[in-house]
């Protein structure tokens, strides 16, 4: 089915979430009986040296506002192209699971302090229950060839080796909002909490190298972009976020109680070998998330 039939069939049902600041909603549905959900996000300009926009040409419409003195403010329509200038960027879930449902409502937020036991007791056996399934589109990237048109870089090294391709959050046009996903091979790292001192070389190596694919594929310099990793993440197959530092808005997946630096990682790392096993981990969850559900971890906070 295209994107065009399912949003035909798509029969609202709720919103889940509205955000000005990235400018999307979410919205959940239902085609065919079965739950899905699509995200809206408006597209973000592009006005750079290759596309050098007629404002003429891009303004279609308008209609004022008001004015005083020399400030005028107005509402306009802009010509839009799908592949060029998009409107916006649609993202679809679909059947959409009741973890993922909780994922994209508003929620009310806690700030927790994940001491090393609470991980243990609580989170170890949170993970197992998210394998499998869950990361199935992890698996299909890695071993089955799906998205591999866009790979940027496949390195099937089983210990050593990842996949970097242009992350599902990205529209892959708009340079100033690039968005990549580094997703390693190797299965044994479900999160920051399994990485330790013998990790070191690893991911040093993961970090030059990316750094290199990015600035040969992109006219972008090492230091345009930031790579973090999500403590918690929502998949626990280790992987690495990769954005221009010039991203315009990312919303809660920037920001402090969810991303952490990768250098940071590295840095602690070489401190203290098993410094992400002996500290406290201070994040933000939502109530909705898998973790606040059970009961011993909300008590021990
Ligand atoms: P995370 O920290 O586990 O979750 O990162 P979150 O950022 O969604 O909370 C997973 C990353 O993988 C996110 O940046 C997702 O946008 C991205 N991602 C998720 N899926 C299901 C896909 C997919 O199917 N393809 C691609 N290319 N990226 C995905």
């Amino acid at each position: 089915m295209s994107v065009n039939e399912f949003v035909n069939k798509f029969q609202f049902k709720e919103l889940l979430k509205s955000d000005p600041q990235t400018k999307s909603i979410v919205l959940l549905g239902t085609i065919d009986s079965q739950d899905a959900i699509i995200s809206l996000e408006k597209s973000h300009f592009l006005f750079d040296s290759d596309h050098e926009t007629d404002l003429n040409k891009l303004v279609k419409d308008s209609v004022i506002i008001n004015h005083n003195d020399v400030y005028y403010w107005s509402n306009v329509l802009l010509e839009q192209t799908l592949n060029e200038f998009p409107t916006a960027k649609l993202n679809l879930i679909y059947p959409a699971t009741a973890t993922h449902i909780k994922k994209y409502c508003t929620q009310q937020v806690h700030y927790i302090i994940e001491t090393p036991d609470m991980y243990k007791k609580y989170v170890i056996p949170y993970i197992e229950t998210m394998k499998g399934d869950r990361i199935k589109w992890v698996y299909n990237i890695l071993f089955e060839g799906k998205e591999s048109e866009t790979f940027i870089h496949h390195d099937k090294h089983p210990q050593l080796g990842f996949v970097l391709l242009p992350d599902m959050k990205w529209d892959t046009l708009n340079l100033q909002s690039l968005y990549l996903c580094c997703i390693v091979n190797r299965k044994d790292i479900s999160s920051i909490r399994d990485l330790n001192g013998s990790h070191l070389d690893f991911l040093k190596q993961l970090k030059s190298t990316i750094l290199q694919l990015v600035e040969q594929k992109y006219p972008l310099s090492q230091d345009q972009v930031r790579i973090f990793i999500h403590y918690q993440p929502s998949y626990y197959h280790f992987h690495l976020h990769i954005v221009n530092v010039a991203h315009p808005g990312l919303g809660d997946g920037i920001a402090v109680g969810k991303a952490i630096l990768l250098d940071d990682v590295i840095e602690n790392i070489s401190i203290k070998d098993d410094y992400y096993q002996v500290r406290n981990i201070g994040y933000l969850l939502g109530e909705n998330h898998g973790l606040w559900q059970i009961e011993g971890y909300r008590n021990s906070i």
